[in-house]
């Protein structure tokens, strides 16, 4: 279970951050309204919100969740692989110590997404991206193994659909990966249920649970049905804005 959540307020150059998408810019009004609606979202599902003041000096810091990796024990601030977004991780230190007591720090020249890092239960997949790289990867599997989890490495630098490893892949319900139809057969998840996403929905797999709920890309229809069947209960959410930045609904808060 979740109690709390950091978020960070997109600033007025949103716009101006990492893409790769050739079409049109985020419209500012409308990202706004779709971050307000997915911090009602987190509320909802009884999480309180620590909000934090917009970074204007880097425009992709409301992707807040790749700044950290969270634990029960310790916060792990992280190295971001792109180096427009290195400043970030000093803006989220202070909030972080009013939370953890012991917080830990990839090193150069290890570098960290948090994007790349997916927790199901005890044990975490680790992505070696183009923003995590392997000796990053190995600095956090050091300190997650130091707070009692395990972990699997996943070598997603082949694969041009996806930035991050979770933004095709979310760990749900007791034992379940939600994972796109290009990773699912990957020998990394066997031990796993895999909910299967179709190339055309990828974008959706980019979903999280938070305390029994579904926050799920609204306009998805098929993987919807497929977590309705399995029993979830969801919460749609319109996030097109974010999508334009490469982002998603897990990158928009800290949960914890
Ligand atoms: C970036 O390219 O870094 C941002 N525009 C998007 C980051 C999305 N974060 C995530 O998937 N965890």
């Amino acid at each position: 279970m979740f109690s709390q959540a950091i978020v960070r307020k997109p600033g007025q150059n949103f716009a101006d951050g990492l893409t790769t998408h050739q079409g049109p810019r985020p419209d500012h009004r409308k990202a706004l309204e779709q971050y307000q609606a997915y911090c009602r979202a987190l509320e909802k599902c009884g999480l309180k919100l620590t909000h934090l003041e917009p970074d204007e000096t880097h425009p992709d810091s409301t992707f807040v969740e790749d700044v950290a990796v969270l634990t029960k024990n310790a916060a792990i601030l992280t190295r971001p692989g792109a180096k427009t977004r290195e400043g970030e991780v000093a803006n989220i230190r202070e909030p972080l110590k009013n939370f953890f007591k012991t917080i830990q720090e990839i090193q150069s020249p290890g570098t960290v997404d948090g994007g790349d890092i997916c927790e199901a239960g005890d044990h975490f997949f680790i992505g070696i991206s183009h923003r995590t790289n392997e000796e990053g990867a190995k600095q956090l599997a050091i300190f997650l193994a130091q707070s009692g989890y395990t972990s699997t490495l996943v070598d997603i630098r082949a694969m041009k659909s996806i930035l991050h490893l979770k933004s095709g892949l979310a760990a749900i319900g007791e034992h379940q990966l939600v994972v796109m139809e290009e990773m699912a057969d990957r020998p990394e998840f066997r031990n796993y249920e895999i909910i299967r996403v179709t190339p055309e929905e990828t974008y959706a797999a980019n979903c999280i649970e938070v305390n029994g709920q579904v926050l799920i890309a609204a306009g998805f229809p098929k993987l919807a049905a497929q977590l309705i069947n399995q029993g979830f209960r969801l919460l749609p959410l319109e996030v097109s804005e974010f999508q334009k930045m490469d982002g998603g609904l897990s990158c928009l808060s800290l949960r914890f």
